[in-house]
């Protein structure tokens, strides 16, 4: 057998080099058919005289179209929608008391991996802005095999178990009979699920809560969700939940900037994601893990097994234990982007699945769905699925066979072929399942200790800070005054009563209606009769958490400016000397510096140099920014001064809460705009203040102190 060579931190990766040998580049080269003859004429089909009829002998004709016909395959059924990068992982510690999985063990290893973001209701085309749970996938090529971890940026799920699946995303995708509304959960099908399996509750409040509309992918956590399980060389066992924490923090966008962006620049977070790692500013999460030793299964006050269900983070706290950076863009979307198949079902020695219902339905889904959407059982060998490394066994043959297996042998056990490819016991490296005594009935039910649905909502609400709280007030009413069937708004006015009564008493002063007093009995009655559910739901929530810091993005890290957009908005005369000096501040914090002008094109500044114009003001919106610096030059700043639209990027830039900072003479244009009224009082707002304060402001985020007063500026 080989010796076992290990991945050395300077190959740029295993899984790169493995692609490589796909990579097809056109430069320099004859165009051919796909029988690899030289074409001679693209342009013209083969015809009886110049304007006779074409001729079926055409060979070329019917090559180019009969592949055009064919260049698209079925769109994820969900999750359509998506982006991806390649990148690594690197353990910084070995966690080998709790698993023997090389990814955890081997510090010296950068594991390759392929992660892909994205949303889950809309379809390919859709915008990335809609308000939606996002996907959180990522493909470990690991010596052992592939692991994929398919989590989102929520810690929990909508439902419970596998078998309500089809039911949950019939609901929320668009409506059967006009195929309306895209990417959007605020319709009334959506609504008439929810109201009647509460156990959507928990995740349901997080889609509300601007964990719903990300800034960026880069700026989200990811988690997997599911309690998995880690297993140690010794065969024992720990509950493991797997967390992604990113290294720039967790920041969200208002739904009105949602709205906008969708409009302005509907590929907002793929661009953002690709224009970053292109940049060379690489994304990076920390892995963590929470771990429950098996023994204390049953102590808390939920059930582990349970994906609608979190474990504060007080109860249990997050072990820092790798990071993962992303750092190379795909080289073509649909062989990898697109062709990528995600399955729970791979996992490697030292990880192992637990009986969470929700898990154990995945496990067949995601290698099912990919025969429709791939189109053959051969999926694993697109190379962005392969694993590193060949693999051998005694599958054989279907559609797309790319493999060409030799010998007289596809049988085991064999002689003929000298017994190979042999099996591995457990010291090889074979996968082992973890033994677990399973004593029971053969049962379709639901388990008791799965039918709270109102305790960690109502801990999630409690623990948002007040512009936090404001923005889910803002969403139910939003999504709910979309819904056109009163008493399904009733419904879910009486649920969220059970979460919280000041948040449905504001929601439905928002509607227009009253909350009702009880409306128990017909959410049982509409559950039906024999349902499982019906038995133990809805119960009284309980409060075994006051709050808990990690699941509020206000605690989250504030220390960085690396990547922010920063709009300058400048014309010819601008102040080389402010900008500059701003400029260099900014960019020495890795931030984006983009000059908006009236035009595009060039404009000087007042040393009479030449300037690149990022975007003319007409072709951009304020929104796709995180700030704005507007640098003096008397000159400039009348110009500027003529066209609205720089007013209106203004007021929008003080409505969204963000950042500010003008040079004296700059002072002349914001007085044009809202910002006169706040810029004496305003901790966000400079007027010649300097560049670090500008920097931590943006850092910040956004000031969200001045939200109330700026609420109804008109833009
Ligand atoms: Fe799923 C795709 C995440 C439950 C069935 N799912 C998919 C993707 C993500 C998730 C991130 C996109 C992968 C990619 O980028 O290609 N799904 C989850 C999470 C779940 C979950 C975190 C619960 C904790 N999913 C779930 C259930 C089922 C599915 C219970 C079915 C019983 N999911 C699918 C699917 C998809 C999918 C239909 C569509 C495309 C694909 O699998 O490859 O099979």
């Amino acid at each position: 057998m080989c010796a076992k060579k290990k991945t050395s931190k300077k190959e740029t990766s295993k899984k790169i080099d493995q692609l490589s040998n796909y990579h097809l580049d056109g430069k320099d080269q004859p165009m051919k058919t796909r029988q690899g003859l030289k074409v001679n004429d693209t342009h013209n089909s083969l015809k009886a005289g110049e304007r006779g009829p074409t001729l079926l002998e055409d060979f070329l004709l019917r090559e180019k179209i009969h592949n055009f016909d064919h260049e698209r395959i079925p769109e994820r059924i969900v999750h359509a929608r998506g982006s991806a990068a390649h990148g690594y992982f690197e353990l910084y510690e070995s966690i080998e008391d709790l698993s023997k999985a090389g990814i955890f063990t081997d510090t010296s290893r950068r594991t390759p991996v392929f992660a892909r973001f994205s949303t889950v209701a809309g379809s390919k085309g859709s915008t990335d802005l809609a308000r939606d749970v996002r996907g959180f996938a990522v493909k470990f090529y690991t010596e052992e095999g592939t692991w994929d971890l398919v989590g989102n940026n929520m810690p929990v799920f909508f439902i419970q178990d596998a078998m309500k699946f089809p039911d949950l995303i019939h609901s929320v995708k668009p409506e059967p009979n006009n195929e309306i509304p895209q990417a959007a959960s605020a319709h009334d099908t959506f609504y008439d699920f929810v109201t009647l399996t509460t156990e959507t509750l928990h995740n349901h409040i997080w889609v509300m809560s601007d964990r719903g509309i990300p800034r960026s992918l880069r700026m989200m956590e990811g988690f997997g969700i599911h309690t998995f399980r880690l297993v140690n060389k010794k065969g024992k066992a720990h509950f493991v939940k797997f967390h992604w924490k990113p290294k720039l923090g967790v920041h969200s966008v208002t739904w009105e900037e949602a709205v906008k962006i969708s409009g302005a620049d509907s590929d907002f977070h793929r661009r953002d994601l690709w224009d970053a790692i292109d940049q060379g500013m690489f994304p990076e999460w920390e892995l963590g893990i929470q771990v429950v030793p098996e023994e204390d299964e049953h102590k808390y006050d939920f059930d582990l097994l349970d994906p609608t269900k979190l474990i504060p983070e007080e109860m249990v706290p997050v072990q820092i234990i790798g990071k993962m950076v992303l750092n190379k863009n795909p080289e073509n979307f649909f062989a990898e982007t697109e062709q990528v198949a995600f399955l729970p079902g791979n996992i490697v020695p030292g990880i192992d699945f637990t009986n969470d219902p929700l898990l154990q339905g995945r496990l067949f889904s995601y290698r099912d769905t990919q025969l429709s959407r791939l189109g053959s059982h051969n999926f694993h060998q697109l190379p962005i699925n392969k694993p590193l490394g060949d693999v051998h066994n005694n599958q054989r043959d279907g559609h797309m066979q790319m493999d060409i297996p030799k010998g007289r042998t596809a049988y085991s056990p064999n002689t003929l072929g000298g017994g190979c490819p042999y099996l591995n016991g457990e010291t090889d490296g074979g996968f082992t399942h973890y033994e677990e005594k399973i004593e029971a009935h053969k049962i379709r039910n639901r388990s008791e200790s799965f039918s709270d649905h109102f305790s960690q909502p109502a801990l999630f609400y409690r623990s948002l800070s007040d512009w936090e709280q404001k923005h889910v007030a803002e969403a139910y009413s939003f999504e709910l005054g979309k819904c056109e069937v009163q008493t399904i708004q009733e419904r879910m006015l009486w649920l969220i009563a059970q979460i919280d009564k000041n948040l449905s008493d504001t929601v439905a002063e928002n509607l227009g209606l009253q909350v009702p007093k009880d409306i128990d009995k017909p959410i049982n009655q509409a559950i039906g009769a024999d349902a499982s559910e019906k038995k133990h739901q809805p119960k009284k929530k309980k409060n075994y958490l006051d709050s808990s810091e990690a699941l509020s993005q206000s605690n989250t890290k504030f220390d960085t400016i690396e990547s922010r957009k920063i709009a300058v908005l400048a014309s010819d005369g601008f102040s080389m000397k402010q900008f500059k000096k701003m400029k260099t501040a900014l960019e020495k914090e890795k931030a984006i510096v983009n000059i908006i002008a009236p035009h595009g094109g060039t404009i000087k500044c007042d040393e009479d140099m030449t300037h690149k114009v990022d975007a003319s003001i007409a072709t951009t919106e304020s929104v796709l920014f995180d700030a704005v610096y507007i640098p003096g030059g008397k000159k400039s700043i009348d110009k500027l001064s003529e066209n609205k639209k720089f007013i209106k990027f203004l007021n929008e830039t003080l409505k969204y809460c963000k950042a500010i900072s003008v040079d004296k003479e700059g002072e002349q244009l914001i007085d044009m705009s809202e910002i006169k009224n706040f810029k004496n009082n305003d901790a966000a707002i400079f007027v010649n203040g300097k560049a670090s304060d500008f920097i931590s402001a943006i850092a910040n985020h956004r000031n969200w102190n001045r939200a109330k007063e700026a609420q109804n500026i008109a833009v």
